[in-house]
């Protein structure tokens, strides 16, 4: 029997509104990779659309976890690293890259801080230092425009291009690739622009544009992302994949009038991602 990959994941835990772990334990599994969760927090809800959600802060467990997977030399084929809660969490999800991505594996960063142009409530101008350093440490990282603008220090209106010039600027000279979402290449269509390191390509991939911005988006195109490349598919391959399944569930959310705040309905499109 074949192995089955395996990839850490250092992300909060909100259990309501499809974002984060909710969405990247069953992302992973239905793409056939086992997920082994380093929760950075645990909040009865995401920020953004349920008033003010109960919260634990998780950097001692999150220390432990670290200590003890290195104690049992656990190595991964991926580590993927999402929303972090302060400049300390972002130094502990680099040591999680050091001490447990094995040797060819992957590090793909999620550079959580913000959408819609404006940056999410707890994050503060140290830990978008703490992120950017972070982001040194990956070999993909996936900002959306509003963080791709917040890590060049630019204003949203400064970005240059369709998305690919702006994925190779992030690049910092084809030091790590880079996924751009949310682009919109023209009226009606919205997808992902890439900087691909090991080719040397930018490139983009755009569909129809639903109308309506959904919390968790990110977290379901990175999830998707990191398991097509874990399972060995090129970065365009990869972000032409999550580009069509976030469009999908955004589809069936609207067809089924889930609302808003909840995120996006994935749960029966998931035989979408078995190998
Ligand atoms: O999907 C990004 C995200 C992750 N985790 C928490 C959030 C958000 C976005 O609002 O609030 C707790």
């Amino acid at each position: 029997m074949a192995q089955i990959d395996r990839v850490a994941a250092v992300h909060d835990l909100s259990c309501l509104g499809r974002c984060s772990l909710a969405v990247i334990l069953p992302v992973l599994s239905a793409m056939g990779i086992q997920c082994c969760p380093l929760p950075t927090a645990v909040l009865s809800s995401h920020t953004g659309g349920f008033g003010s959600p109960a919260r634990t802060e998780l950097a001692g467990q999150l220390r432990g976890t670290l200590e003890h997977w290195e104690g049992l030399e656990l190595s991964f084929d991926g580590v993927y690293t999402g929303y972090l809660s302060s400049p300390e969490q972002a130094g502990l999800a680099r040591e999680a890259v050091e001490k447990l991505k094995k040797t060819g594996g992957l590090a793909l960063v999620d550079p959580v801080l913000g959408d819609g142009g404006r940056l999410y409530r707890s994050v503060t101008p140290e830990l978008v230092r703490a992120m950017k350093e972070l982001c040194r440490h990956a070999d993909v990282i996936t900002p959306n425009l509003t963080e791709a603008a917040v890590l060049l220090g630019r204003e949203m209106v400064e970005l240059p291009g369709d998305g690919q010039e702006l994925a190779r600027l992030l690049s910092d000279g084809a030091a790590r690739s880079v996924v751009v979402t949310g682009v919109i290449p023209e009226t009606g269509r919205i997808g992902a622009a890439w900087f691909d390191r090991e080719s040397g390509q930018a490139g983009i991939y755009a569909g129809k544009r639903i109308t309506g911005e959904y919390p968790g988006t990110g977290d379901l195109f990175a999830a998707v992302l990191t398991g097509s490349l874990v399972r060995g598919d090129g970065l365009e391959a990869g972000a032409v994949r999550a580009v069509d399944f976030v469009r999908r569930c955004v589809e069936c959310t609207q067809t089924l009038e889930a609302p808003r705040r909840e995120g996006v309905v994935f749960e029966p499109l998931l035989n979408l991602l078995f190998p």
